[in-house]
């Protein structure tokens, strides 16, 4: 279970220096994810709102979600930048309250990860949804701290993450046949999208709370693009035969009670249609606080 929290602050980083694959523009995502919430932000009435979906009348008071602004992002400098997001993380974490970070790309998962681990004691373990790996150590272009080498800064520079608690959902398609032996030598558990979409998300959840058991602390960080670009265009890169938006924020709200962290990344505005994609995001920041609060 995770530590007691008296809510969520909303962590926006306005960044995308670490996308050197894919598209950048999701430096554009806290202020379009902000601006999707107000639409759900409008039914909180006297502390409470109607969940249409669980049927009945929820909390929502003040502390449930809480705007804490921007991270002072450094465009030009992406070890700044990250080291600022942790900072901001661990702050929350200290205050007994749980971040939700809207960035900004998937390089944000390496500091956001950081800052509880280093805001708590005892183990930290990642749930991780994406289509990506995140295994990258390092190469020419991308450096080492890109958004594809978020995990792979975990197990190596956290020295309480626990891999063999951590798991990855919703990941397809091809990478490199090195990326397969890390993932193996690490010891992660590996839910792929083809597993998910068999066994569906109640079943997924359930699996995701049995490999995150043992750890003390858990992370949740949402890269956007596990859910299909059929549902979520306005992405950093699309990879064809995800799960759909319907399942994420099952996902999502199944899981925030077990979570001390929570990050939504790749949101791209500049490949979205109409703000659908920020939309979504919105509507996992939304659920994510609302099961949070009445957990
Ligand atoms: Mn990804």
């Amino acid at each position: 279970m995770a530590r007691p929290s008296t809510g969520c602050d909303v962590i926006g980083v306005p960044f995308d220096g670490g996308a050197t694959l894919g598209w950048p523009g999701a430096r554009y995502a806290p202020d379009r994810v902000r601006s999707a919430l107000s639409w759900m932000l409008m039914r909180v009435e006297s502390d409470e709102v109607y969940s249409i979906d669980e049927d009945r009348i929820l909390a929502f008071d003040a502390d449930t979600l809480v705007d804490t602004g921007d991270v002072q992002v450094v465009r030009h400098d992406l070890m700044e930048t990250i080291d600022r997001t942790s900072a901001r993380v661990a702050t929350s974490v200290s205050a007994g309250r749980t971040p939700i970070v809207v960035g900004g790309e998937d390089s944000l998962l390496f500091p956001s990860v950081r800052g509880l681990h280093d805001a708590v004691t005892g183990s930290v373990a990642l749930i991780h949804f994406d289509a990506h790996l995140d295994i990258m150590d390092e190469n020419e272009t991308q450096g080492r701290f890109s958004h594809s080498s978020g995990v792979r800064r975990c197990i190596d520079q956290l020295d309480r993450f626990h891999a063999e608690n951590s798991i990855q959902i919703g990941v397809r398609n091809f990478n490199y046949p090195s990326s397969k032996r890390t993932l193996d030598t690490a010891g992660i558990t590996e839910l792929n999208a083809r597993t998910f979409l068999d066994i569906g998300a109640e079943a997924a959840v359930e699996r995701i709370k049995d490999a995150t058991r043992g750890a003390d602390n858990v992370f949740l960080s949402f890269d956007i693009d596990v859910i299909d670009p059929a549902h979520a265009p306005g992405a950093g890169a699309h990879e064809p035969g995800g799960m759909t938006s319907r399942q994420a924020i099952d996902c999502v709200r199944m899981l925030a009670p077990h979570v001390d962290g929570f990050a939504v990344t790749e949101v791209n505005p500049m490949m979205d249609h109409k703000d659908m994609t920020s939309t979504l995001a919105a509507y996992l920041v939304f659920n994510f606080a609302v099961a949070k609060r009445n957990a």
